[in-house]
């Protein structure tokens, strides 16, 4: 029988064959796929994040734990569709208009989904009308934003305001080098993440 511990400890490791492995195994053995993302999957990738947030980990850590994640994550979709496990809640992720960075976006875009999010990516340079409408066609119940330019900064006072006008109830939330808590009180957003880690404790927080 698979332990879900030694899967977790694969995934912390980032050894993606391993994690593909054990994941197929234990839904040969009859598993459940919810079972195998919660206690072995996402058992993992908080545990991850916890490590990069203490900075015991780094970077290029989260990035190789993210790409195994990834691997299984092709293996238990469809059987978690099949099964009918809904994902916690749909968030559109993106940089804002102007900002072409992207690195941070991306740690952020794997933790949410490692946390169990539906991540929808809507990329680089994103105009407030984008973000706003992909909220509306993913039905989305948080909108995240990222920029690493003061220069950018504004723009997410901008979506902030596009999704008040457009009535909708999808909360904000952004993060990024430059950006601060004082600065999302300051717009309005319903919270601030300081790096991809929180960014998962926060967007949970927010539902
Ligand atoms: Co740019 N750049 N860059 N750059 N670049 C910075 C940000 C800069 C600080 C460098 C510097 O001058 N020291 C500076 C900004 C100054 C400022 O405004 N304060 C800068 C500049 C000026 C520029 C250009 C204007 C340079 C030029 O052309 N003259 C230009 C702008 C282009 C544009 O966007 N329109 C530019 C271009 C680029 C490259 C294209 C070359 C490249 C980006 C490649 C890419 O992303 N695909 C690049 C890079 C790589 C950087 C640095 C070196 C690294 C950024 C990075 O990826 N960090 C950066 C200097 C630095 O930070 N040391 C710099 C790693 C990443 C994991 O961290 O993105 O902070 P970060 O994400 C963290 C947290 O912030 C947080 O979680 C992440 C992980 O913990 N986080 C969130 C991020 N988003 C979040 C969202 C959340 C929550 C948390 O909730 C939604």
């Amino acid at each position: 029988m698979v332990d879900l511990q030694a899967l977790a400890e694969a995934l912390i490791r980032g050894d993606r064959n391993t994690v593909v492995k054990l994941t197929e195994r234990a839904l040969s053995e009859g598993l459940a796929p919810a079972e195998v993302l919660n206690r072995g999957l996402i058992a993992g990738m908080d545990i991850v994040g916890r490590r990069f947030k203490a900075n015991e980990i780094y970077v290029p850590e989260v990035l190789i734990a993210a790409r195994a994640m990834k691997g299984a994550m092709e293996v238990l979709e469809p059987r978690l569709k099949a099964a009918g496990v809904q994902p916690v809640a749909t968030v559109v992720l993106g940089t804002v208009k102007g900002d072409l960075h992207d690195i941070g976006k991306n740690l952020v875009s794997m933790m949410l989904t490692g946390g169990g999010l539906k991540v929808v990516d809507v990329g680089i340079d994103v105009a407030p009308e984008k973000f706003v409408d992909a909220c509306k066609i993913h039905k989305a119940q948080l909108c995240a934003m990222s920029a690493l330019l003061t220069t950018t900064m504004p723009q997410m006072a901008a979506v902030v305001q596009a999704v008040k006008d457009a009535g909708m109830s999808v909360r904000t939330m952004i993060g990024g080098a430059p950006v601060t808590q004082t600065y999302a009180d300051e717009i309005g957003a319903a919270g601030y993440a300081p790096d991809a880690a929180s960014a998962v404790d926060l967007a949970k927080s927010l539902l």
